[in-house]
């Protein structure tokens, strides 16, 4: 297959980068931290989006060398920035995982070098993985996502609502936010406010956070707001942007 060449190629040669998308405290306003979004900058075909090479990179393999060099790239990014701003920034990275990831062996040991080598604490990363994903994990991956999380990694589910969920995970696994598909987030428009009511008060009962995801107009905002959701990502605020755009949004923000 010619793409996935180019895709081997595109990780020898740094084509790869991050875009980052604000994770907003809906109530203040305040910057919570960033989700990174893989992109695959083509020397030919310009900016290529996850969509179209994830599922590629996730069947022939690829997706652990590229998983990998996302979450060490989120690290560096963190350190940077920490760099740059100093004063106390208590900025955490999102990074998406797949499933493939967890069946790695020495996944979590190759992370928890990476956190002492960059000194970063572990509470400033967060892994997300989607409801179906979890659904899957055999009791091997249970225990890695337990051992992520005992490195003080936040445990996030993507996409929550959409997948086939079994509620029972959730007391089964450590998780410490679900992220609201944002398929809810656009009913809010039309009142269809039930759904995203009941994952709010659910992850509320459970202690867990939620962000609501694809949040694009304020009417949606102060649904949000009005439900108690405390934090969102979304086109209100900012679409994902380039390592140095994250950057001038960290001086606005703080
Ligand atoms: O901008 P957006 O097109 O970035 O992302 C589309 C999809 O690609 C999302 O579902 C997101 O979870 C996935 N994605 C983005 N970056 C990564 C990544 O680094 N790893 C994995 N596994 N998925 C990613
Ligand atoms: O599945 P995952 O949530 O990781 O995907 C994030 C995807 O959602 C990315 O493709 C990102 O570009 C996209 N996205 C982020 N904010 C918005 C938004 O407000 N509206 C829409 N339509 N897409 C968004
Ligand atoms: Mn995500
Ligand atoms: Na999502």
């Amino acid at each position: 297959l010619q793409i996935e060449n180019d895709l081997r190629e595109a990780i020898k040669q740094e084509q790869l980068c991050l875009y980052y998308q604000p994770i907003i405290e809906l109530m203040s306003g305040h910057l919570s931290g960033f989700e990174a979004l893989i992109r695959w900058q083509h020397p030919t075909k310009g900016l290529i989006y996850p969509d179209e090479f994830i599922p590629i990179a996730e069947e022939t393999g690829l997706i652990n060398p590229i998983g990998w060099w996302v979450i060490q790239q989120a690290c560096y990014q963190l350190k940077c920035w920490e760099k740059e701003h100093p004063k106390g920034l208590k900025l955490s990275i999102n990074v998406n995982l797949s499933a493939q990831q967890l069946k790695q062996k020495g996944l979590v040991e190759k992370i928890g070098d990476l956190l002492t080598e960059t000194k970063i604490e572990g509470n400033r990363l967060k892994l997300e993985i989607t409801e179906s994903c979890l659904l899957e994990t055999v009791t091997i991956e249970a225990q890695r996502v337990n051992q992520i999380k005992e490195l003080g990694i936040g445990l996030c589910i993507d996409d929550f609502g959409t997948g086939y969920s079994s509620l029972s995970r959730l007391y089964e696994f450590p998780i410490d936010t679900l992220k609201i598909d944002r398929s809810f987030i656009r009913r809010l428009e039309f009142s269809q406010t039930a759904i995203v009511q009941i994952i709010v008060s659910l992850a509320h009962t459970l202690g867990i956070n939620v962000v609501a995801e694809g949040i694009e107009t304020l009417e949606q905002l102060n649904h949000l707001q009005g439900l108690g959701c405390e934090l969102g990502q979304g086109y209100l605020f900012s679409k994902p942007v380039d390592s140095a755009k994250a950057n001038q949004l960290l001086h606005n923000y703080n």
